[in-house]
């Protein structure tokens, strides 16, 4: 039986349309900036999310990690969600490998940051405190269940900053999830932001990489930080020519995902012993199992697997499930009914 895999869409394979354009790409080497295919692909990307300049790095916490990186020195501070991914799930590597200190702002549940606690979170001018230089946010935001931040609330955040002298950088790893969700144009979405970063390699199908998006001063300091990280890649124009494919087939039926996370979210509603977290706001389900389940978090993930279903438990008793191109209706209710095996004794 076919696998359906609802751990994440990281685990998406390349469409047929991606293998075939990786097959036909024209590469070169581009540390020397040669290959024809990734300048192409960093062209389309700084137009679309309205940058001057666009960057093909190897991942998202990549992406983020030279951007906080080429906006911070050793010392200084960048303030930034308790829930954010590169907070939580980048591995310390703005600490452990660029000495910048985060200062973490509790979350609220739809994604943001309230503005006074980024404002309180500011250092004053004193000896004893780091200078703090840098705000970050996530859109959509994945441990606050996928929930889109809206065009308005980054504007707000972008203008706090700026009254600052601050910059402020956005983790848009799933922005174009997050553009179908708030009706707005990935551009709107970017344009409160000094930088931006976004993945090919999740819903939009793409085998490896990510794009970080800013001002061309900016790009270069973020070029050398990508070879000092050892991302400089060389042929990269394979990867890349899936990733062009990606943006211009990839982003528009993001919406079929969101509606099968819906579908999803119905039957799971109906099954005892779970309750969802939300309505889900784009492509994540999350959910957490009553305590009266008869399964944990890692029963649930050992019973499904016996069914072909692959989830992942992100705590003791709540699971994620993520919904991407290669999940059909059919696989959303294959993956109802065995919950209803598992959690209905
Ligand atoms: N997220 C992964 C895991 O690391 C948790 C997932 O399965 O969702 N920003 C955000 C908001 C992300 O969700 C992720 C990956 C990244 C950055 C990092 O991207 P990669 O995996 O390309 O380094």
């Amino acid at each position: 039986m076919r696998i359906v895999d609802l751990r994440s869409d990281t685990v998406t394979q390349p469409t047929p349309a991606m293998r075939e354009a990786m097959a036909r790409a024209e590469v070169g080497d581009d540390v020397f900036g040669d290959d024809p295919t990734v300048n192409r692909l960093q062209a389309l990307a700084a137009e679309r999310l309205g940058k001057e300049s666009a960057l093909f790095v190897p991942s998202g916490t990549m992406g983020n990690l030279a951007a906080i990186l080429a906006h911070c020195g050793r010392g200084d501070e960048v303030i930034l969600g308790d829930q954010c991914h590169t907070f939580v799930y980048e591995a310390g590597g703005v600490a452990a490998l660029g000495g910048v200190h985060p200062r973490p702002v509790a979350t609220r549940t739809d994604g943001t940051l309230p503005l006074e606690a980024i404002e309180s979170a500011i250092r004053p001018d004193d000896v004893h405190f780091p200078v703090t230089r840098l705000v970050c946010l996530e859109n959509t935001h994945n441990r606050c269940g996928g929930v889109a931040l809206d065009a308005d609330y980054t504007r707000r955040v972008g203008a706090l900053a700026r009254e600052h002298g601050l910059r402020l950088h956005l983790d848009g790893a799933r922005i174009f999830n997050a553009a179908v969700a708030t009706s707005a144009s990935v551009r709107d979405l970017a344009a409160p932001a000094d930088s931006v970063t976004f993945c090919l390699s999740k819903a939009l199908c793409a085998p490896v990489g990510s794009l970080l998006c800013g001002d061309g001063a900016f790009i270069q300091r973020a070029r050398r930080l990508r070879k000092q990280l050892g991302g400089g890649m060389r042929q990269a124009g394979v990867l890349a020519a899936a990733g062009i494919v990606a943006m211009e087939s990839m982003t528009e039926r993001l919406v079929e995902d969101h509606q099968r996370a819906q579908r999803l979210a119905q039957g799971l509603r109906r099954v005892g012993g779970v309750t969802l977290e939300a309505d889900p706001p784009t492509n994540m389900v999350y959910l957490n199992l009553d305590a009266e389940a008869p399964l944990d978090g890692a029963g649930m993930e050992t019973a499904l697997a016996r069914e072909d279903i692959l989830i992942h438990a992100v705590g003791p008793r709540r699971i994620r499930l993520v919904l991407h191109y290669w999940i059909d209706d059919e696989g959303v209710d294959r993956t109802i009914e065995a919950f209803r095996r598992a959690l209905v004794k």
